[in-house]
């Protein structure tokens, strides 16, 4: 089944912003649970956008959101100390959002990383930047699976981001993400596939529609998890119908549920 990461609960966002701001954790407790209603398997959690106050920010995130989440968190941050200081609040083992190629991040994340049960997200990111074609975001997450499968974490539980991009730039972008799944699937089975998908529709009208048909498509190319916004309807119900087209929901057990809610509908 297609794993949903909601991604609400980021600073970056308006109204979140100001609700960390004058700590209202009632707005932040209710977004959580209408994402878990929605069907969120995860909640993301970034609080990287108050220059300066991610670290206090992320701990009164966290101390609310914790004892209102039925789902396990995905502690989100570049900064490795944000991410131990969370890691260590956590009564659940959360999953990690994320480690890159990057050699600062990379090299402060291994050691962290080392020996822990944890689910971990790995950008196919490095010095040089964002990847330039299939076969370099293959090269990086074959290097990113086997320095993970080195320090103990199996390849089940690393979740790669290929790091889609703006198909208004190149319009080679898409299938250069959608043949790189292919082949990081092809080479790794067990392996997870997930990330943003907005990307591939910036700086283009009508996003939502480029965004639902890319997902329809990475799904087919073996992506099985996204972060994304689980109250936005139309993709959910994207999701969950190209899910049961793939063969991922037997009996049609998921999509029939999903109609008689009111969830999915034409
Ligand atoms: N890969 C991984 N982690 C990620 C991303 C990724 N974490 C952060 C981000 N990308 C995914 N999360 C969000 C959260 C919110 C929004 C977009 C991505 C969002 N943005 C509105 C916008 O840009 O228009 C903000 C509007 C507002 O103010 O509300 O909602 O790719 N591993």
């Amino acid at each position: 089944m297609f794993e949903v990461i909601g991604e609400r609960i980021n600073t970056s966002r308006k109204l979140v912003q100001s609700a960390v701001a004058n700590r209202d954790a009632g707005y932040i407790i209710d977004d959580v649970k209408r994402q878990q209603e929605a069907g969120a398997n995860y909640i993301d959690v970034n609080a990287g956008a108050r220059i300066g106050h991610e670290e206090e920010d992320m701990r009164w995130l966290l101390e609310n959101i914790q004892p209102n989440a039925a789902v396990p968190l995905v502690l989100d941050s570049p900064d490795p100390t944000i991410l131990e200081m969370a890691f260590q609040m956590m009564e659940k083992t959360p999953m990690i959002n994320s480690i890159s190629l990057e050699k600062e991040r990379f090299d402060a994340m291994m050691p962290f990383l080392k020996g822990k049960e944890c689910r971990v997200i790995a950008l196919c990111m490095d010095d040089t930047g964002m990847p330039v074609s299939s076969d370099d975001i293959v090269g990086r997450a074959d290097k990113l699976v086997k320095e993970l499968n080195a320090i103990g974490i199996p390849t089940g539980s690393i979740y790669i981001d290929p790091l889609v991009q703006p198909i208004s730039i190149d319009s080679s972008k898409g299938t250069m993400v959608l043949d790189a799944v292919r082949a990081i699937k092809k080479k790794f089975p067990g392996v997870h596939i997930t990330g943003g998908l907005s990307n591939i529709s910036y700086g283009l009208p009508q996003r939502q529609i480029i965004n639902r048909i890319f997902v329809t498509m990475m799904m087919d190319a073996g992506m099985d998890s996204a972060i994304i916004d689980p109250l936005d309807r139309k993709i959910m119900a994207t999701i969950r119908t190209a899910d049961m087209l793939l063969g991922h929901d037997q009996f049609c057990m998921n999509f029939l549920k999903g109609v008689r809610s009111g969830a999915i509908a034409s």
